[in-house]
């Protein structure tokens, strides 16, 4: 288990693209020339960005049947083919704000349901752990998050209590359990919540449902210090905006 540490707050961030200028010179024509030249080459730019948001925001995610016990072993959720993203910078399917290596920070998600549970499982690569916060200021060390339509959930240990918790930011009232085992690369986050809390929000989850689905994890490296970046499933992810989540489509199994 991790060793932990505290202090309160909240807050997350989003991704925002950086914009650029560019100035050309020459006659005139060649001023026209060059002018084309760019507004096709940002035409062309637009488009692959307008593919790119539209093919990330709605993401399928199927979520298979099966049932986790909670013990900081991954292996039920890998018999049950529950992986439903591996999110490693630079080159993954989510963005990042801040880790740039998969051994800064990556992980490997999971996630499934059965009559009574949602679950979720993450593989967690980091190159140093730092649990030093409690509550709702989790998101600023090391935390699994990850949302089900409007309501986020953190995973970590509670510095205050120093046992694994969930945090539930926007108040779902879901019943949950937790598990945090450190491990020789990182550690192995799990959880699961109360579907029939879940419903009473909303929130279905049950075979042939669709719901909103997004995972964000957040690293701090440096003990004593705070956020230092995280790594967010879809693309497309902004923070409370559940129409730019993946949608999670839970199946028979
Ligand atoms: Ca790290
Ligand atoms: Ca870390």
């Amino acid at each position: 288990m991790c060793a932990m540490q505290a202090i309160h707050g909240f807050r997350c961030r989003g991704v925002r693209a950086g914009e650029t200028g560019t100035t050309t010179r020459g006659d005139r024509k060649g001023r026209l020339s060059v002018r084309k030249m760019f507004t096709a080459i940002l035409c062309g730019l637009s488009i692959v960005t307008v593919a790119g948001s539209a093919l990330a925001a709605n993401e399928p995610v199927r979520i298979v049947r099966g049932t986790a016990v909670l013990d900081g072993k991954l292996d039920d959720f890998v018999a049950a083919g529950a992986e439903v993203c591996k999110i490693y910078p630079p080159d993954f399917s989510g963005k990042t704000q801040g880790p740039s290596s998969p051994e800064d920070q990556s992980a490997v998600v999971y996630a499934m349901y059965d009559d009574d549970y949602f679950y979720i499982g993450a593989n967690v690569t980091d190159d140093k752990l730092v649990m030093e916060r409690s509550g709702g200021s989790i998101w600023e060390n090391d935390e699994v998050g990850f949302w089900l339509a409007g309501y986020q959930f953190g995973i970590a240990v509670d510095k205050e209590t120093g046992k694994p918790f969930v945090q539930d930011w926007m108040n779902s009232g879901a019943r949950s359990e937790a598990s945090v085992v450190q491990t020789a690369t990182g550690w192995i986050a799990e959880a699961k919540l109360s579907l029939a809390d879940l419903r009473a929000k909303g929130v279905v989850i049950e075979k042939g449902k669709s719901v909103q689905f997004a995972v964000t994890t957040d690293d701090c490296d440096t003990p004593g210090g705070g956020w230092e970046g995280n790594l967010q499933f879809p693309t497309s992810w902004t923070w409370n905006q559940p129409a730019t989540f993946a949608t999670a489509t839970f199946e028979e199994g």
